[in-house]
């Protein structure tokens, strides 16, 4: 009676419940609190066979006979040597020199990061990278890096996958003990949307070392280097490979965009040079480097700045496959690529390809090709399951050089704009974008800048504003919150700043604060807020980990915490059972601790009783178990 009372309990059917309905109404919380997991978990199960997953509800489903995910067999037991037993070993400077020294391009896999943010809108579950993770240890060490956690995935883990991203990380890092893991560190905006106090910067990074990041890639979403420091410094301060990142935009033999010329790009990598970086990455998150450019640009950083170089880019035009080429050309040291079947389009150009392109040349990977293309099978089995999350966009487009619009920004804000019935006016869109950069004085446009844009775009097409009327002093408008925030000063300060005509119409008058953000913001009390979160959390143990996820997103981390109650460790079902529940007759285990697993059949699902609820009948390691849930549909 229990989970019927409130599954159907109306803030929980409105899907707004958060804490103030643990606070409101304890006795619900503390009877699931004491179901065992098993049961928690049956229960989800029972849910999500009747009612369906809200995220996957009208869209398409998993190809019939959908290929199963073959883990490739690990070629050797013991993982060979690679770049983190030499930074384990002799440091993050030594790790940068030895890259120089290398004559090969070095490869970072990016499947478990960008490629599935880029393509499937960061859905992609622990359990499916869990899996895979030794392989790649044993088959690939040559690898640089695998770029695994950071930009996106931290929030979607805990907001739509009901899964904890520090565990995911931590199981990743064991499984891969001699590849380093690389995370996207949004400088002082975390792995969030705006700006947090210097003493959260730090404390994120330094747990975010303790857990398992190796290198940092570490970017601010104006190429403001001043906005970058705190999380460089920390960076450092925890012995780990600080990869300093210019975000690239415009065109260095454009003109008309001389603000980010060939000497803007050099100056900013000397500054990060000078702020400490190991390494310069080179972030090219909507795939504007065309190859002649990259040559130009490539040799110049090299000869002046002189840190290795890491290029990252995105494929969304269809040619960034030659620009990492004309880029190894040049001299770059590591480039980002996405394993063969999470590749190209707006995620990172093919990892197999370029393998291949670049055999018997001086740039030859050495990367073992069959143990590419057998991991990438295994993606490509796993991509099946997420047909729900898939964009649909399969075909180059030369647009992306109009709007600029990054490789994960692109899918999510398409999504946005069909979500508010402005899909047919979608070209519209990506002009307005455009115009709304030049609007705010063309400016980098990377997570959050870039959600700014967007957020400013999809408010003039639906509104049906033109850049002129928006301008126009005498036409009065309400702008969304984060372009007030942004103009106040909130993420920092662009090239040249903000146009003065632009700042006064946003705010009214108000005067904006060009000084770093983080100069004016109150410390955090981390164990006053460690004890605040316990209490609300009746008394529950709240760790590092815990705390720096609700130092992100405090809304966010409550509610996971919330649902955690309910339905318990749904990380370790397979993906088919979490988004789609089971079929009668279905098997499956979940191995909810090491060495525990449940076995779960499902046998039937009955009729809806008079009361509108449906029993559903399991077994669970060998003994019946029958679960009452709500018919919601
Ligand atoms: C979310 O999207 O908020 C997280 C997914 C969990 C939502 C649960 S799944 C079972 C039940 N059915 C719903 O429609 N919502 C909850
Ligand atoms: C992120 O910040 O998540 C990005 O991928 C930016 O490119
Ligand atoms: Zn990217």
């Amino acid at each position: 009676a229990f989970v019927e009372n409130l599954l159907k309990h109306p803030t929980f059917l409105n899907n707004t419940y958060t804490t103030t309905f643990i606070d409101n109404t304890p006795e619900l919380f503390k009877f699931q609190a004491r179901l065992d997991r098993g049961t928690k978990v049956l229960t989800y199960i029972a849910d999500i066979t009747v009612n369906g997953h809200p995220e996957t509800k009208n869209r398409p489903l998993p190809a019939e006979g959908l290929l199963k995910a073959v883990v490739p067999k690990r070629q050797t037991e013991v993982p060979a040597y690679g770049t983190r037993n030499l930074l384990e070993e002799k440091g993050p400077q030594a790790v940068a020199d030895w890259m120089a020294d290398q004559k090969q391009l070095l490869l970072t896999d990016t499947t478990m990061r960008d490629g599935h943010q880029s393509l499937l809108a960061t859905r992609m579950r622990s359990i499916d990278m869990i899996k895979i993770a030794p392989s790649y240890a044993a088959n690939l060490p040559q690898l640089f890096s695998m770029e695994c956690w950071g930009g996106a995935t931290f929030d979607v883990a805990y907001r739509f996958l009901q899964e904890c991203p520090w565990q995911r990380l931590r199981d990743l890092r064991s499984r891969m003990p001699n590849l380093m893991t690389q995370m996207l560190l949004r400088a002082s905006n975390g792995v969030g949307y705006t700006n947090y106090p210097d003493n959260v910067v730090q404390s994120f990074v330094k747990q975010a070392a303790v857990t398992g990041i190796d290198v940092f890639r570490v970017f601010d979403s104006l190429n403001w280097v001043e906005n970058m420091r705190v999380a460089m410094d920390a960076v450092l301060e925890n012995n780990k490979v600080c990869e300093g990142t210019i975000c690239y935009t415009g065109d260095i033999f454009d003109p008309e965009r001389a603000k980010y010329n060939l000497n803007y790009y050099v100056k900013m990598g000397k500054e990060l040079k000078a702020a400490g970086a190991h390494v310069l990455g080179l972030k090219d998150m909507a795939g504007l480097l065309k190859p002649a450019q990259a040559r130009v640009l490539i040799k110049a950083l090299k000869e002046e700045v002189g840190l290795p170089i890491h290029f990252h880019t995105h494929d969304t035009s269809g040619i960034a496959g030659a620009t990492i080429l004309a880029a190894a050309e040049a001299g770059v040291d590591a480039a980002d690529a996405a394993m063969d079947s999470f590749s190209g389009s707006t995620s990172q150009p093919c990892l197999g390809s370029i393998v291949e392109a670049l055999r018997h040349t001086d740039r030859d990977t050495g990367i073992d090709i069959e143990s590419v293309r057998e991991i990438s099978d295994y993606w490509e089995a796993v991509r099946g399951q997420y047909a729900a999350f898939e964009s649909g966009t399969s075909a180059p487009a030369s647009e992306v050089y109009l709007h600029e619009m990054p490789g994960g920004q692109f899918t999510n804000l398409k999504t946005q704009a069909r979500s508010i019935g402005l899909e047919e006016r979608w070209h519209e869109v990506a002009q307005t974008y455009a115009d709304v950069n030049q609007m705010f004085g063309d400016i980098v446009k990377v997570t959050p800048s870039s959600k700014v844009v967007g957020d400013m775009a999809l408010m003039m097409v639906s509104q049906g504003l033109s850049r002129a009327q928006v301008e126009d002093p005498d036409v009065d408008l309400s702008f969304p919150e984060s372009v007030v925030d942004m103009m106040r000063g909130n993420l920092g300060q662009p090239e040249g700043g903000f146009p003065p005509k632009i700042i006064d119409k946003v705010l009214k008058g108000e005067k904006p604060n060009i000084e770093r953000p983080g100069k004016h913001l109150e410390p955090a009390d981390l164990e006053a807020l460690r004890a605040k979160i316990s209490d609300d959390l009746e008394g529950f143990e709240v760790d590092d980990e815990d705390l720096n996820g609700y130092l992100m997103y405090p809304k966010v981390f409550m509610d996971y915490m919330g649902r955690h109650h309910l339905y318990g460790p749904v990380r370790s079902l397979p993906t088919s059972a979490f988004f789609y529940g089971m079929k009668p007759g279905e098997q499956i285990s979940a191995e909810i601790d090491p060495g525990k697993t449940l076995e779960i059949r499902l046998l039937a699902v009955g009729e809806t009783s008079e009361h509108g609820d449906v029993k559903v009948f399991f077994e669970l390691n060998g003994q019946p178990r029958s679960i009452r849930v709500p018919n919601r549909l």
